[in-house]
């Protein structure tokens, strides 16, 4: 067997949904795309010093900025359709966190299937970066064609819709190259995702305005999330599904989720909005970390990101433990901010019933 085919035979042994490969060309239109953002300058802006920490994404559109012998993309994505998420936690937990891939760590599952795909490939003598480097992940997969685009800005494939999770290794090897998908498949006078996102975050067809969209904003630091937001995403504390839950390319997938997560069926009866307010390492652990470690590590922000979703639940019996937050976080002013409105829109709504 040719080694291409090898690696993407041991990709769907893995469990990956699709394998596809490309290039490691630059990728010109998405760099001139973000440089032509301007409210993307937290990952595209030329000036590092302004925003230390994060990911630059126009240098990791060139991936030989991070790796000179990158020669090819293994590109691979993993569905997450074919679960029943229970209400309990979608409320709450966007299902791209839920289905416990997004940021694959070494002790779980997503990291041991990613691992052991690494060694793989390695042992075929093929080198790979191995360092951090966010690669343009929905532009390599559309370029070895295993995915299609939707206006919602979603990487779409037939069987999973827009709930896939995209990953990216890059190698040194020249491999066999797939035929790119770079288009956009919805149906023409769609825009039921547009329509359909409470804080008007989809500008434009593939055109998102990050400061508009829900996790850009759970994960800001304290007095950074804009209060003229915190009434948009209702009761969510870690993403949002809604632009995808509107899709027409994804009611077939929807309809097809049939199987429980036991995971998820056991952690349903634990989530609880009071004990993320007042959140403790044990809970931290046992409740956020499993479906919620990814960008969040400052647990003020799961409280704060807890109180707003409070305040948005309309239901009165969060009244008590804000006001015990009053005084639990008295010398922390940022985060009495929201705590302080969660209470004024629940006490007013008492009022007016
Ligand atoms: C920065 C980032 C964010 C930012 C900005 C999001 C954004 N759309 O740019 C914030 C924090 C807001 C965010 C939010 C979310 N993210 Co995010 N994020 C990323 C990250 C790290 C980079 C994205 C990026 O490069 N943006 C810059 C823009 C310019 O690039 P782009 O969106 O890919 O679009 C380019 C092309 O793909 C193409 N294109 C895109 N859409 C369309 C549509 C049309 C019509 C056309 C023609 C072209 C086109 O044109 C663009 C320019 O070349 C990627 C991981 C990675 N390394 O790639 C994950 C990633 C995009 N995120 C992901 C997820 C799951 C989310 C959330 C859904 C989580 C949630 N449920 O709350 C939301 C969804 C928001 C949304 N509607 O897109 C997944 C998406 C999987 C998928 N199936 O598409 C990714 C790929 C991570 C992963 N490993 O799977 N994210
Ligand atoms: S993820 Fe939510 S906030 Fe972001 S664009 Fe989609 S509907 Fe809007
Ligand atoms: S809602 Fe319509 S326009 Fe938006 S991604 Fe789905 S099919 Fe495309």
């Amino acid at each position: 067997m040719k080694v291409t085919d090898i690696i993407k035979r041991k990709g769907l042994e893995l469990g990956f949904s699709h394998i596809g490969i490309t290039t490691a060309e630059p990728f010109i239109e998405y760099a001139q795309e973000l440089l032509r953002r301007p409210d993307y300058a937290i990952w595209a802006d030329p000036d590092r010093s302004k925003y230390p920490g994060r990911t630059y994404l126009t240098e990791t559109a060139t991936p030989k900025n991070y790796y000179p012998q990158g020669t090819s993309i293994i590109c691979a994505t993993l569905g997450y359709s074919q679960y029943l998420y229970p209400e309990e936690l979608t409320r709450h937990v966007a299902r791209a966190y839920l289905c416990r891939s997004y940021v694959p760590q070494p002790n779980d599952l997503a990291g041991i299937r990613v691992a052991e795909y690494k060694r793989f490939i390695k042992s075929l003598g093929i080198g790979m970066y191995e360092g951090e480097c966010d690669l343009p992940q929905r532009a390599a997969c559309a370029r070895a064609g295993i995915i299609t685009y939707g206006k919602n800005n979603f990487a779409y494939t037939k069987e999973d819709g827009s709930f896939n999770i995209l990953f990216t290794f890059l190698v040194d090897t020249v491999l066999d190259y797939d035929e790119p998908t770079v288009r956009c498949d919805c149906p023409e006078s769609c825009h039921k995702c547009i329509d359909a996102c409470p804080s008007q975050a989809i500008a434009a067809p593939g055109r998102l305005l990050p400061r508009n969209c829900a996790m850009n904003n759970h994960q800001l630091p304290l007095g950074a999330f804009p209060d003229d937001l915190w009434d948009k995403f209702s009761t969510s504390i870690h993403g949002c599904d809604i632009c995808q839950l509107a899709c027409p390319r994804n009611a077939a997938v929807l309809k097809r989720a049939s199987r429980k997560d036991p995971f998820l069926e056991t952690l349903k009866d634990e989530f609880d909005l009071e004990k993320v307010l007042f959140l403790d390492e044990d809970y931290y652990e046992t409740a956020i970390r499993p479906i919620m470690y990814n960008y969040i590590r400052d647990m003020d922000l799961f409280r704060r990101n807890a109180a707003i979703a409070m305040g948005n639940s309309g239901n009165s019996a969060y009244i008590t433990p804000l006001e015990k937050a009053l005084t639990v976080y008295k010398d922390k002013p940022e985060l009495l901010k929201p705590i302080v409105w969660a209470l004024g829109r629940l006490r007013g709504e008492e009022k007016s019933n």
